[in-house]
């Protein structure tokens, strides 16, 4: 059977190539979404792409990967990275590894963006390598 792959979005990230793209690029997050799916059916994989700007529905789908048995889940959580302690919880209570993704190098930028709830329950971290980052995150994933 076809192993899955979460990747979850936060908060303002349906907004990707948009605005800002000296920071984020100009990639959609569609077009993010479409690459990934190419190389996970090369790796013989299956990606469930979502985002959204609640933090319980990112919550919500932490549990769900666990449930549904997925492979792993990258995570960009946006900004509730930098804040949210109930992220922290759900990542530490779900057996399924997670990859946190981090499209620009949030230590390079504001103090505020230095401390990773997130970071500090996820398997590991891909930052700073723009969009690829995703899919950089995607061969790490496979070869869990
Ligand atoms: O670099 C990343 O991927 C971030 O997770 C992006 C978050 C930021 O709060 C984190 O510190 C680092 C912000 C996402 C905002 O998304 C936008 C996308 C395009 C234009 C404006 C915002």
């Amino acid at each position: 059977m076809t192993q899955t792959i979460f990747v979850l979005n936060g908060p303002n990230l349906n907004l990707l190539g948009t605005r800002e793209p000296e920071i984020y690029g100009s990639d959609t997050l569609d077009d993010v979404a479409a690459r990934l799916d190419e190389r996970a059916s090369q790796l013989g994989l299956a990606i469930e792409m979502r985002q959204s700007n609640h933090e319980g529905h990112l919550i919500d789908w932490l549990h769900e990967a666990q449930a549904d048995g997925a492979k792993a889940v990258i995570l960009n959580a946006g900004a509730y990275t930098h804040t949210s302690l109930a992220l922290y919880d759900a990542i530490r209570s779900i057996s399924t590894p997670v990859i946190e993704v981090h499209i620009s190098n949030p230590a390079a930028r504001e103090a505020y963006r230095h401390h990773s709830y997130v970071g500090m329950a996820a398997n590991g971290a891909i930052t700073g390598m723009g969009v690829y980052g995703y899919e950089l995150a995607l061969e790490a994933a496979a070869r869990l």
